[in-house]
């Protein structure tokens, strides 16, 4: 989708406001008798507009949907990674079919921008792809092993059973069908908890799915808030759990994981960060310039790769922040589905007041703030407008401020180490950035940071599928890395079958052996 082309764009964007009054719903997959609470969803841009609405999993329709996905399992894990393959394939088909919904549903459910739903629908497009590819290749024969003469040995990967997959709002599609993807690419059955506020997305995504010939009872919707996911975690037949989203709620589900006696579930985390951005007195500045606006500010800075803390070298601060601010100024806050916004909303009122608290509070650390205009619109929905904090250091900042403020604090050159420890101590590892043109400050700022992805001289966000495999350590998440080359055989098993081949491994050959 070539947004800069009129020809393209326009007509995109009359069929994306054609779709603003159609009503979406959002329910369990599989429906018992019990018809559960009916809530409201809204537009984050205006929360009287009325999208859909979301029935929540009850749970016996929990218990239900895991009995059905474990009892297919088997069946899903024999069909082979080829055939697996073909239907992720196909599902990524059906997705590009429906452009159209799902860029509406990411405008509307979610607020994003029209360039953030592209990025939105491509990213999912291709971890549906990525992951069809990983599974021809982790599936189609078993690894042989070395081992003694008149033996043989191999590794197969399987299916591990049911998978649950909880998934965050900022990346209602692509991250909400990524780790299922991966999980039904290895042969597990998935049930999948999307965040509470984007599940009409989420339902979307899986009947799209359906329609792709991915059998019902092998990939269930299971909507609801955090008391479906922790009826889900507690379940001992869940044999691994994918969980994006903070590191708060990753705590909780590792508790429950733990206090499940009978079965040992595997957990795989993507959490959040407390990224930062180094600059020196080599730095570009145009080119700063734009990567930090485009780290903090896209997305309304509601992604977990976003930048929140930049460190600016001191002979090139005031200058350095100038320009910055001057770009800031320039940004259009507003309603998401206008083509010229570059920040929307925030998710909702529960997000938008943590990050107005934390603006309050920083009045008594920071030294300065600046805050983008003001509207009256803005009152309709869940916006906080965009703030930029000059900060003594990131030992203040404990907590991930999931929103568009960015905190900037000065160093010394002679300082590097110390910023780099003081990053490090927080005890989270996403993203870093460093715009430098020195080859020892690089080496130095690489060999030292604590971090799954460190960008050099251009942003910090937007890690491409295959190219840029994405995740962090510490409190930022346990790996493996999302788009990358050892992400699905996490969701698998591994097997190992040894077979005697002498002698058809009679009684005599077997003692001789001995
Ligand atoms: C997230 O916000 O949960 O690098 C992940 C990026 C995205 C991933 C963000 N590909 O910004």
């Amino acid at each position: 989708i070539d947004l800069a082309d009129p020809l393209v764009r326009d007509p995109l964007l009359k069929r994306l406001h054609n779709l603003r009054d159609r009503q979406w719903e959002a329910s369990p997959t599989f429906k018992a008798e019990i018809p559960g609470e009916i809530a409201p969803i809204t537009a984050p841009f205006d929360h009287g507009l009325r999208i859909g609405t979301r029935r929540d999993a009850s749970a016996e329709e929990v218990d239900m949907a895991i009995t059905k996905a474990e009892a297919i399992q088997p069946g899903w894990n024999a069909l082979g990674g080829e055939k697996r393959a073909a239907l992720l394939e196909a599902a990524a088909d059906e997705f590009e079919a429906h452009t159209d919904e799902i860029l509406s549903l990411c405008q509307l459910e979610a607020g994003k921008t029209i360039v953030d739903s592209v990025l939105e629908l491509r990213e999912a497009v291709d971890f549906l792809r990525y992951y069809a590819t990983e599974a021809r290749r982790l599936f189609a024969e078993p690894t042989p092993l070395p081992g003694p003469t008149g033996e043989e040995n191999y590794l197969k990967l399987a299916g591990r059973g049911v998978f649950a997959t909880i998934s965050p709002w900022n990346f209602p599609l692509a991250i909400f069908i990524g780790p299922a993807a991966a999980a039904l690419a290895a042969g597990n059955t998935v049930v999948a908890k999307p965040a509470e506020q984007t599940p009409l997305i989420a339902a979307l995504a899986v009947k799209l799915c359906h329609d792709a010939g991915i059998p019902e009872e092998v990939f269930q919707l299971l909507p609801g808030a955090g008391e479906v996911g922790q009826l889900i975690t507690s379940d001992t037949r869940i044999a691994g759990v994918s969980f994006t989203g903070s590191t708060q709620t990753a705590h909780a589900i590792n508790r429950s994981l733990a206090a499940r006696d009978g079965s040992i579930a595997t957990l795989i985390a993507e959490t959040g960060g407390q990224n930062a951005m180094i600059v020196d007195s080599t730095a570009l500045p145009e080119q700063v310039t734009r990567d930090v606006i485009a780290s903090a500010f896209q997305s309304a800075g509601q992604r977990c790769s976003a930048q929140r803390v930049l460190y600016i070298q001191e002979d090139v601060y005031d200058e350095m922040v100038t320009m910055i601010r001057g770009a800031f100024q320039a940004l259009v806050v507003g309603d998401p589905t206008e083509f010229a916004t570059d920040v929307g909303p925030v998710i909702d009122h529960d997000a938008q007041a943590a990050l107005e608290r934390h603006v309050a509070r920083s009045a008594t650390i920071g030294r300065t703030i600046w805050r983008a205009d003001d509207d009256p619109a803005f009152a309709r929905g869940s916006f906080v407008l965009p703030t930029i904090i000059e900060i003594e250091g990131i030992g203040h900042l404990q907590r991930e401020n999931f929103g568009p403020v960015l905190h900037i604090a000065k160093f010394k050159n002679k300082d590097l180490e110390k910023v780099v420890d003081d990053i490090n101590a927080l005890g989270y590892g996403l993203t870093c950035g460093l715009h430098s043109r020195v080859e020892a400050t690089r080496r130095l700022v690489e060999s030292k940071i604590k971090v799954g992805n460190f960008y050099v001289n251009r942003n910090q966000i937007g890690a491409v599928v295959e190219s840029q495999p994405f995740g962090g350590e510490g409190l930022s998440g346990t790996g493996p890395k999302a788009g990358g080359p050892h992400y699905v055989a996490r969701f698998a098993t591994e097997r190992v079958v040894t077979v005697d081949t002498t002698a058809a491994g009679g009684n005599a050959t077997l003692l001789a052996s001995l």
